[in-house]
Order: C-alpha cells, then sequence, then structure tokens
C-alpha cells in the first residue's frame, strides 16, 4: 500500500502554527514556556489526538505521539524536531520535521499499515537556546548530558529559575526525563538544510552523516567606568572596548582556524550602565563557537580564551568565562541512511550526503541511538529570519520520504 502523506493539511497546518507567535507575521517568535510555545504545544496534541494517536509528556516538557506496533515490546522508532523559535525566526526551522512528522505517522496509520515497532514522534522541549541559554535542553536531558541538578540550576535572562518556569503539566521529577540508550531502535530527524547546498545544486533531499560540535560561553568583563568628559583616555579600563576586541579575536580564530567549518559569532552583547556619558564599566557577552572538527574547535577556543585574557590584562578589564556547553559532534547511521537513500531512489527523488553545520535534537538522540537526519532545501539557505521558506514541493518530498524511511525501519 503506498504512503499518501496529506500534504494540503501539512501545509495548512505549518501556515497555521505560523500564527502562533509573540510577533506578527512573517517573524515567527515562540520562546520556550512562553504563552506561544504552550498554545503551540496544546494544539499539536489536540492534533494527534484527533488523528487516534497516543500521548504523553514528560518532565521538562518533551512530548511524544505513538502510532502503536504490532510488537510495543520492541524499542520504538522515534522521529521528532522542535517547535520553539528565536526571536523574529521563520515558520520552518523544526517545524517541518514536528508536523512532517506528524504526516507520516498519520499516512502510515491512514494506509492501514500496522508497524511492526512503534512509531513515536516527539517534540523537544526548547532546542534554541533563547530561554536558558543552551540549545537542546529537552533532548539533552533524555540523553543525560545534562543532569537534573544541572537544569535546576538554569537561570532565564531575568533570573527566573526552570523550576519557577515549567508549567504544572510538566511537575514531574526532572531527573525521570533521562533514557537508557537503546530506549529506541533508530531516531530520524526531518528538517530544513539551514544551508544553500541543496538548493543550489537543485537536490531534493540531504542525507546528514555529520551534525557539527556545537560550544556555548558567556564572558563578562568588569571596568571602572567614570565620567565619559572627566576620564581621560589612558587612565580608562572600558569593559565594553575590552569585549569589543574579544569580539574581533573570536572571529580571527574561526577565520585562522585551519578548517573551513570553524564559526564564531558574538551573538549577545549587553553594556552598562548603557548612558552616552558614562564609560561602561560592565560587559556581558555570549559567543557561540562550531566546527565539524572537534579538534580545530577546541584550538580556536584556547587561542580565543588567550586572546580574551590578554586583552584584559593590557586594559586592566576583569575577565570572567563561562562555558555554557561544549559537545562533540555526531555521526550519523549508516544503517538509516542507507535505507533512506534506497527510498530516495525509489520515489526517484536526487539526493546527497551532507554535513549539518547547524546544531539539532539529533546530536543528542545520537547518544541514545542510531540516528540521522533528511535535509529539504530551503530558500537561500537563509534560516532564523521572517523570510525562511521551503516550498511545497520540498516539504513534501522530505514528508514522504520521512514516512517510506520509518515505515522500514519499523519493519527492522
Ligand atoms: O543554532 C542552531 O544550530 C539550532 O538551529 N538551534
Ligand atoms: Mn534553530
Ligand atoms: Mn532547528
Ligand atoms: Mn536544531
Amino acid at each position: 500500500m503506498p504512503l499518501l502523506p496529506n500534504i494540503p493539511r501539512l501545509l495548512d497546518e505549518l501556515a497555521h502554527l505560523a500564527t502562533i507567535s509573540a510577533h506578527p507575521a512573517p517573524a515567527v517568535t515562540r520562546v520556550l514556556f512562553s504563552e506561544e510555545d504552550l498554545t503551540a504545544r496544546a494544539w499539536l496534541l489536540t492534533l494527534a489526538e484527533n488523528a487516534g494517536l497516543r500521548t504523553r509528556s514528560d518532565s521538562i516538557g518533551n512530548l511524544f505521539i505513538t502510532l502503536p506496533g504490532s510488537d510495543p515490546s520492541l524499542p520504538a522508532v522515534a522521529t521528532g524536531s522542535h517547535t520553539d523559535a528565536i526571536p523574529n525566526a521563520g515558520a520552518y526551522d523544526g517545524v517541518v520535521g514536528v508536523l512532517g512528522g506528524l504526516e507520516a505517522l498519520r499516512s502510515i496509520a491512514e494506509s492501514g499499515e500496522t508497524p511492526r515497532r512503534s512509531i513515536e514522534l516527539i517534540m523537544f522541549t526548547a532546542e534554541e537556546p533563547t530561554r536558558f541559554g543552551i540549545g537542546c535542553l529537552g533532548s539533552r536531558m533524555m540523553a543525560g548530558t545534562i543532569t537534573a541538578d544541572e537544569a535546576r540550576q538554569l537561570r532565564d535572562p531575568n533570573g527566573i529559575s526552570l523550576e519557577q518556569l515549567r508549567p504544572p503539566q510538566y511537575s514531574g521529577d526532572l531527573a525521570a526525563t533521562r533514557l537508557t540508550p537503546g530506549s529506541y531502535s533508530h531516531f530520524i530527524e526531518l528538517h530544513i538544510e539551514q544551508g544553500p547546498h541543496l538548493e543550489a545544486a537543485g537536490i531534493d533531499i540531504g542525507l546528514v552523516e555529520k551534525i557539527a560540535a556545537p560550544a556555548a560561553f558567556r564572558l563578562t568583563f568588569t571596568g571602572t567606568g567614570g565620567h565619559a568628559g572627566a576620564v581621560l583616555m589612558p587612565g580608562r579600563h572600558d569593559a565594553f572596548l575590552a569585549a569589543a576586541e574579544t569580539a574581533l579575536a573570536v572571529e580571527t580564530a574561526a577565520l585562522e582556524s585551519g578548517s573551513p567549518d570553524t564559526v564564531g559569532t558574538t551573538g549577545v552583547i549587553e553594556v552598562k550602565p548603557g548612558a552616552i556619558n558614562s564609560i561602561p564599566c560592565h560587559a556581558l557577552m555570549e559567543i557561540d563557537f562550531r566546527d565539524t572538527d572537534l579538534a580545530a574547535r577546541d584550538a580556536a577556543l584556547i587561542r580565543i580564551r588567550q586572546s580574551a585574557e590578554t586583552i584584559c590584562e593590557r586594559r586592566g578589564v576583569q575577565l570572567d568565562w563561562f562555558l555554557i556547553n561544549s559537545d562533540p559532534p555526531a555521526l550519523c547511521s549508516q544503517e538509516i541512511l542507507a535505507v533512506a537513500e534506497t527510498h530516495t531512489t525509489d520515489l526517484s527523488y536526487t539526493s546527497t550526503r551532507l554535513i549539518s553545520r547547524a546544531y539539532h535534537d539529533s546530536l543528542f538522540m545520537a547518544r541514545l541511538c542510531p540516528t540521522a537526519m533528511i535535509f529539504i532545501p530551503c530558500l537561500n539557505g537563509w534560516s532564523h529570519r521572517p523570510d525562511e521558506f521551503s516550498s511545497p514541493q520540498a516539504i513534501a518530498k522530505g514528508t514522504t520520504l520521512l514516512a517510506h524511511t520509518l515505515l522500514t525501519l519499523a519493519a527492522s
């Protein structure tokens, strides 16, 4: 029986979810545990229940939507992604993997096929770092790379704790989110490429072999401040200028790392007191630094730290360095990729092997079971911006391929 995902239904749902946002269209903003995030979660669960699928959540708010298999005692095959969105983002990042995953489950159920293994769609809590400064919080807790105690220490930019923010429906023991390796037989995530390669090459599908190694750190610079008119230049210890020089050192370290995949971004900068006639006495900076090559990334991080310490020494500014996360890359499952590749041929889709420079929940699911990703093209490779776009044809191919791949893996 062929699997025929209902693409008009899926496109309607993608369009509806984009309207659940803290900012007006075309921007999408859905930050963890915000009103918009909770509305989107409830709406997704209603869709799943209307389709006759089982639903449950864990105590950090990961949602699980299950199509039962004929042998529910076997570890399920899982798919999933995220619906949270950073401020002023687009309508496709993460969402294609969640709603495309739901459509894949519905198309399998509607085909009359009962998979041997159950197939589970996971909507991961907080794939984006916006709320607590760390990405993939939900999948990290499932994989155990952040403990319940560490999660309890998390504070949002207003100093509010995870415990204070957690909605009552997710009030269980945080430690219970931890899964053991083998809890799933396979995990596969559908996602937009967030890069230009597929569109530029006119290729339908990216089969992801490796996911880059993300690191993030928070630097605080403390100077002496003072009156913008009264303090002459030689006597200043300007916290912002120390930060500014360090941001340029981040760029230099990425450019000179020897690896083409090293990327460094200073995405957050706060300056206090923030008065035009007051020399900055305090600067906070958050840096995102990645590479597919772990050694190149870590060597560049050492160089950045040395540069920051030298800069602060010369400027008489105090430096505090806080590592938010530093994760290894993930190698994807060749078994899953081979299954997906066979289906691309059967479906007459073109495909190529790729690496993912963005991180994803797959990075942590790879700690629990064989994991892989399916990418579809997006306009100009744009993402994390309101004009992010993936065509109905691309979404249809990605969803159809996901459905066939899930059904084959569930028969294993
Ligand atoms: O930043 C990332 O790579 C992901 O999109 N959160
Ligand atoms: Mn993202
Ligand atoms: Mn994403
Ligand atoms: Mn991601």
